[in-house]
């Protein structure tokens, strides 16, 4: 028989690489492995007799309009991450504030715990996204909220589940990038895709254009760029948009694009979170030899001021971003 590698055995395998380790960070990704699961299951009756379809009757600190399954999906992660002892605190999107947990935990967990739920009702793909970092308050105090606002280049781990035409879990702990894909038969995460890199060059780019005159001038002149035609840079580029943004950069690192959520008149800041959306993905994407800014600077070397804070996206294959970013500049 052909041997599989599952998550759990990868975890245990790659425990091994780092001498002193107690174990106590293997057991914060297996919280996670659950969670998805149970959120994966869930995910794929939707639709079916179990109610779980549409929004429910609240919103959440952004004011958006929360979906039951965003309330469903954040549940589970709580539930799964809070009784693992090495968790001190968890920052999510669906939460106004930080929720403080063992204090005696080295980990604090910031998650999105389940991205473009607008999504979820015509039977498209969403994600979660997570990022995991070490505390900086002493252990046996309870967690600050400066434990929560460190820059994305301290995180020791990040990663993303996406709910696609079959399951996913890709994540990093700086050592590169690894994709499993989840086999419902057997319940076990499987390693399908290792050491994911970007491919050399791409031609896809992602970004909702109903926003192109609500941009900036920038933004306007990359996006015809990314139009015009000219054989020898391989354009016009191919537009893809999902409206989910792990699915959107799923895609991208495997087929080679680009991925923007610029500022907008309307949204000044961009729409995406720099804790939970935006520091995963660029640690994702760099580990995964592509890179993340927000149109000027690098996303991991962003100062975080707040659990919510949004900052503009620009991430993919090297070249791209950079050649967006010389685009932003000369205007
Ligand atoms: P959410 O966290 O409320 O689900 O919003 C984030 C989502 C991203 O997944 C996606 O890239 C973006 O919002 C799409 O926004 P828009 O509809 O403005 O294009
Ligand atoms: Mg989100």
């Amino acid at each position: 028989m052909e041997k599989v590698t599952t998550l759990g055995e990868f975890i245990i395998e790659r425990q091994q690489d780092y001498p002193g380790s107690t174990g106590e960070f293997s057991r914060l990704l297996s919280a996670i492995r659950l969670a998805s699961k149970i959120v994966s299951h869930q995910i794929n009756k939707a639709g079916l007799l179990n109610d779980i379809l549409g929004a429910a009757e609240s919103e959440n600190i952004q004011g958006e309009q929360q979906q039951k399954l965003d309330i469903f999906a954040n549940n589970q992660f709580i539930k799964a991450l809070e009784k693992r002892k090495v968790i001190c605190g968890i920052a999510s999107e669906e939460n106004e504030d930080f929720i403080p947990l063992n204090k005696e935990g080295k980990y604090i967990v910031s998650m999105d715990p389940l991205d473009g739920s607008s999504n979820i009702d015509v039977n498209v793909s969403v994600g979660t996204i997570f990022s995991i970092y070490e505390r900086i308050s002493p252990q046996g105090q309870p967690v600050e909220l400066t434990d929560f606002l460190q820059e994305g280049n301290k995180q020791v781990a990040a990663g993303y589940v996406i709910y696609g035409s079959s399951t996913m879990l890709v994540y990093s702990t700086g050592n590169g990038v690894n994709g499993f894909t989840y086999d419902p038969g057997i319940g076990v995460f499987v390693l399908s895709h290792p050491n994911m890199k970007f491919p050399a060059t791409g031609k896809i780019y992602s970004m909702n254009e109903g926003n192109f005159f609500n941009c900036s001038v920038g933004v306007q002149n990359y996006i015809k760029y990314a139009q015009t035609i000219d054989k020898a840079t391989n354009r016009p580029f191919t537009g893809r948009y999902i409206g989910s943004l792990v699915a959107d950069f799923h895609r991208n690192l495997i087929k080679g694009g680009i991925y923007i959520y610029p500022a907008t008149q309307s949204a000044p800041n961009g729409k995406l979170r720099l804790l939970y959306e935006c520091n995963p993905i660029a640690y994702i994407a760099e580990q995964a030899g592509g890179t993340a800014s927000d149109g000027a600077t690098r996303i991991l070397d962003i100062k975080p001021t707040e659990l919510h804070q949004r900052v503009p996206l620009y991430t993919g294959i090297k070249s791209m971003v950079n050649k967006a970013e010389e685009i932003l500049k000369a205007n």
